[in-house]
C-alpha cells in the first residue's frame, strides 16, 4: 500500500476537528534504525535509533506540523506563525508553502543553525529575528494571536501534539510492543508530552506495556531539572536553548507518571554523543544527540541497569541541520598539493 503520510495511516487515532483538510508531504514512517554497537558498547538488550532527521524538513516537527497546518488551513486561515528555534521554523514554512498559506517565524537573533534558517528561507517564510530568546519571540506570538486571525503553530496548539503522538505509534508498530526505556531531548517540552499521550492511548488500545521516559536537557538551558525558568539558556544545541518551556509541567508528569525522569547534560557530553552516533552512520544535529548523552551518563554513573533493556533514543533532527558546529569542533581537512607523492605520502602506502 502506498504510504500516504500520518494523517492517512493514524489520523482515526488523532483528535482533530472535522474541518481538517490534510496537508502532506508524507513525513512520517521514519526508520527505527538497530545500532549493534552502541548496544553492545552500553551493555544493553538492543539499542534503536528512531531517526527523525529523515522527515521531509529533516525534523520531527513535521509530525505535528500537518496536523496543525491541515487543521489551519481547514478552519480558514490565511496565515500561520511560530516563534522557534530553528525546525519549527522550517517547518511550518514548509507546510504553510504546500498548502498555499502565508507563513511568519519568529527567530531569536544569531542562535539559528544555518540549516534551519536557509530552509524557513528557501520554504517563503517570512523570517524576523527577534532581539530576545526564544522564549521571548513565544512570547510575542502567543500575544499577537489572541487578537488577531493569525494562526498559531507553535506545540502549545493541541494539534501539533496529536500529530506528534504518531512517532509513539511507530515505535510500537515496528517493535511489536513499546521499549523499555524511550530517551529524548526535552526543549519547549511538546515532543516529550507527545510521545507519553500516544504510548498511552496504544496501551488502552493495544494492550502494550509503557515505556520508561529518560528526558534530557541541556545544562545550560534545564529549566526541568533546576526547577525553575532560565533568564538567559545558552547551549552549543540551539534547538533546544529554551529557558521556559510551554508544557513543563506535562514533561514533569510524563516523567513521572512513566517512572522515568528528566535529566541534563553539558554541552561536551552531547557533542560526544553527537560523534559516537555519527561513528556508527547516523549523523545528527546536537540537540538531537541529548537522548543518547543522558543514556549514556546514567549508566556511567551507575543510576541505569541497561541488562536486558530495549531502548528507543529518538534523534529528532538531521546533522545537515547544524553543519557549523561541525566545523567549529571538528579538525578542518588536509590540505595537500594534487600529487601523487603527496597523497601516497599521507596515506602511507
Ligand atoms: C532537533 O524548532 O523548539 O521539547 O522552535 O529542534 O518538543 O520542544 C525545537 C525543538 C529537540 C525539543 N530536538 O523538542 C523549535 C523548537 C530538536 C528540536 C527539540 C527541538 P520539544
Amino acid at each position: 500500500m502506498t504510504y500516504k503520510g500520518i494523517l492517512d495511516r493514524y489520523g482515526h487515532l488523532l483528535d482533530l476537528p472535522e474541518h481538517t483538510k490534510k496537508i502532506t508531504l508524507l513525513e512520517g514512517n521514519t526508520p527505527l534504525i538497530p545500532m549493534p554497537r552502541l548496544t553492545r558498547d552500553l551493555g544493553a538488550e538492543a539499542i534503536y535509533i528512531k531517526y527523525e532527521g529523515l522527515n521531509p524538513t529533516g525534523s520531527f516537527k513535521d509530525r505535528g506540523m500537518t496536523a496543525a497546518v491541515s487543521e489551519a488551513i481547514g478552519r480558514g486561515a490565511e496565515t500561520v506563525i511560530c516563534a522557534s528555534t530553528g525546525n519549527t521554523a522550517a517547518s511550518a514554512a514548509a507546510y504553510a508553502g504546500r498548502a498555499g498559506l502565508r507563513a511568519v517565524v519568529l527567530i531569536p537573533e544569531g542562535k539559528v543553525a544555518a540549516g534551519k534558517l536557509a530552509g524557513a528561507i528557501a520554504y517563503g517564510a517570512q523570517v524576523i529575528q527577534i532581539e530576545g530568546s526564544f522564549d521571548d519571540a513565544l512570547t510575542m506570538v502567543v500575544e499577537i494571536t489572541k487578537t488577531t486571525p493569525l494562526a498559531l503553530v507553535n506545540s502549545i496548539n493541541p494539534y501539533r501534539i496529536e500529530g506528534q503522538k504518531s512517532g509513539a505509534f511507530e515505535i510500537c508498530d515496528t517493535l511489536g510492543d513499546a521499549p523499555d526505556w524511550h530517551c529524548l531531548p526535552v526543549g519547549n517540552a511538546g515532543n516529550i508530552t507527545a510521545y507519553w499521550a500516544g504510548y498511552k492511548q496504544y496501551a488502552k488500545i493495544k494492550g502494550i506495556n509503557l515505556p520508561k521516559i529518560l528526558g534530557v536537557q541541556a545544562a545550560g538551558s534545564a529549566p526541568l531539572v533546576v526547577g525553575h525558568p532560565v533568564e538567559n539558556p545558552e547551549t552549543v544545541a540551539t534547538a533546544i536553548r529554551i529557558g521556559k518551556p510551554a508544557r513543563g509541567e506535562q514533561a514533569l508528569m510524563a516523567a513521572e507518571e512513566s517512572g522515568g525522569r528528566i535529566i541534563a547534560q553539558s554541552d561536551e557530553s552531547i557533542l560526544e554523543a553527537q560523534r559516537i552516533l555519527a561513528s556508527e552512520g547516523v549523523w545528527v544535529e546536537p540537540a538531537s544527540a541529548a537522548g543518547l548523552a543522558g543514556l549514556k551518563a546514567e549508566i556511567e554513573a551507575g543510576k541505569f541497569d541497561p541488562k536486558g533493556q530495549k531502548i528507543a533514543i529518538v534523534c529528532t533532527g538531521h546533522g545537515m541541520k547544524d553543519p557549523g558546529i561541525i566545523a567549529d569542533s571538528m579538525p578542518t581537512p588536509e590540505l595537500i598539493p594534487a600529487e601523487m607523492g603527496a597523497l601516497r605520502e599521507l596515506l602511507g602506502v
